[in-house]
């Protein structure tokens, strides 16, 4: 059966794992308010979903997503760095990655450093972005609109809002994913 693999990939203490749990809904990831809790990548299979368009002979793919250790400071603030090994193996996952969810912390914005990885992940490696910015619940809607507007431009993308804490637009990126793989 084809698999499809994800991975979730950003700036340290944005909310990947927490994005990963509200995913699977279910704890399958450590989330801590600590920058450079997930080390390792944690790869989980989410299930399986119909691809094929001919009703009468349905086709799976399975679906697995791998939460990243974060591959860059949010701030300028001294932080722990990955280990070469867990680095390698990090870029070893979103090299077999089929698709990139590219999570942003909505209360810091779109950073140099996150615009740099995007560029990079889109023209070096072709694949697949989801721009995902987390923590909507600590924004207001102008706030949201000037990040929206903002992100479009610099990234040329039309991201997706969501809380992993509220699961504000969780369904709105499994349906965002859904359609992408099926196309
Ligand atoms: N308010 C709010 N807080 C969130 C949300 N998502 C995550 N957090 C908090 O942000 C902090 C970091 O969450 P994690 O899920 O561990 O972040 P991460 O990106 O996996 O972090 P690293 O693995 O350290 O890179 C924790 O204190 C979470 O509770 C959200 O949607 N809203
Ligand atoms: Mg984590």
């Amino acid at each position: 059966m084809q698999e499809f693999k994800i991975a979730i990939v950003g700036a340290e203490n944005v909310g990947k794992s927490s994005i990963m749990n509200a995913l699977f809904g279910k704890h399958v990831s450590m989330v801590s308010e600590v920058a450079g809790t997930t080390k390792m990548p944690i790869k989980k299979y989410w299930g399986k979903f119909k691809i094929g368009r001919v009703k009468e002979e349905p086709e799976f793919a399975k679906l697995i997503f791998v939460d990243l250790g974060g591959l860059y400071a949010k701030s300028d603030s001294q932080s722990p760095i990955m280990t070469p090994k867990i680095l390698e193996k990090t870029f070893k996952e979103i090299n077999e990655a089929d698709m990139i969810l590219h999570i942003i912390d909505g209360t810091v914005g779109l950073l140099r450093s996150s615009e740099k990885l995007h560029h990079i992940l889109k023209f070096r490696y072709q694949k697949p972005i989801i721009v995902v910015i987390n923590k909507c619940d600590l924004l207001n809607a102008e706030e949201k609109e000037q990040l929206r507007e903002y992100v479009e431009r610099r990234l040329n993308n039309s991201p997706i809002f969501v809380s992993a804490k509220t699961l504000e637009g969780i369904p709105d990126l499994i349906n965002a994913i859904v359609k992408y793989l099926k196309r």
